[in-house]
């Protein structure tokens, strides 16, 4: 028997879960999903949508590659040329990342909004505090005074000067039909998914394939690396990312990678 098989997967805190575990990531990120239940802050199928990802993490390796990582700059570049950038939060991205969106959001002056499937007002405001409990000065999304077009669902509702008037939108762990009308909408998209044949990658000028969890830090440290680079070569950067060769070569990797 390892000291591992000691480790209990129903942790009280997430310190207790040891760093060099093999599968070190997947119960970080299964605790923080329980704990965001618990809060009221994920909804309970964000434990399904967890599970999916976490199936192909394990088929990526559970490690940023290349294209990853590439995209993930590139992802930063388009947040700092915008003009109106939004961070699109709901209940597994505020479960998993709340202060590493903050930063990210911070580094690159872009906005948090919260914008839920399964929208109440209860998890809306749990949701507010808990990103302000993680330095946020500014949660959009409470006041819904405007629509996404074409989108029947609760996720349609966005704040008129939040994502409905933003020019680059990060969107993070979701299907894919409020990608596509934001598309529509003739909004940049930056989607975090873990799977790359997911519609939101699919239609995502950026997709990041990768777990929300490396990717979201790993974006604002290009953030900062970028942040006195000059307009003109940010847009050479923009410009030269090929999403179908990122989207290609995460396909390969879960589908030929060595594990
Ligand atoms: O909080 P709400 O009410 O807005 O509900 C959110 C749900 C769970 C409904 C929403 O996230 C959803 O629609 O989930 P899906 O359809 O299961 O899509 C989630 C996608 O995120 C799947 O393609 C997963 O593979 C992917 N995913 C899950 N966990 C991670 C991930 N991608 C990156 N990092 C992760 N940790």
């Amino acid at each position: 028997m390892t000291d591992y098989d000691t480790v209990s997967a129903d942790v009280e805190h997430e310190e207790e879960i040891p760093t060099d575990h093999p599968r070190y990531q997947d119960l970080l990120t299964r605790h923080r999903i329980e704990r965001g239940i618990e809060k009221g802050i994920t909804h309970l199928q964000g434990m399904h949508a967890e599970g999916r990802g976490s199936a192909f993490d394990y088929l990526l390796g559970e490690e940023t590659i290349a294209s990853a990582d590439e995209a993930e700059r590139v992802a930063a570049a388009h947040l700092l040329l915008a003009e109106r950038p939004v961070l699109s939060i709901n209940g597994n991205v505020a479960a998993l990342v709340p202060g590493e969106m903050v930063d990210l959001a911070e580094t690159t002056g872009a906005d948090l909004e919260v914008n839920l499937f399964n929208r109440t007002p209860e998890r809306i405001e749990a949701i507010a505090d808990h990103l302000r409990d993680h330095g946020a000065e500014e949660v959009k999304g409470l006041e819904a005074d405007a629509r996404i077009p074409n989108l029947d669902h609760q996720r349609a509702k966005v704040d008129a000067d939040g994502i409905h008037a933003a020019d680059v939108v990060l969107v993070p762990l979701e299907d894919g039909d409020r990608a596509e009308a934001l598309e529509a909408m003739g909004k940049t998209e930056i989607v975090i998914d873990l799977n790359p044949l997911s519609r939101s990658p699919r239609v995502a000028e950026v997709p990041v394939v990768d777990n929300i969890i490396r990717a979201v830090p790993n974006m604002t440290a290009h953030a900062r690396d970028l942040a006195d680079t000059d307009e003109a070569e940010l847009r050479a950067l923009v410009e030269e990312f090929d999403r179908e060769a990122a989207l290609e070569a995460a396909e390969t990797r879960i589908r030929s990678g060595d594990l």
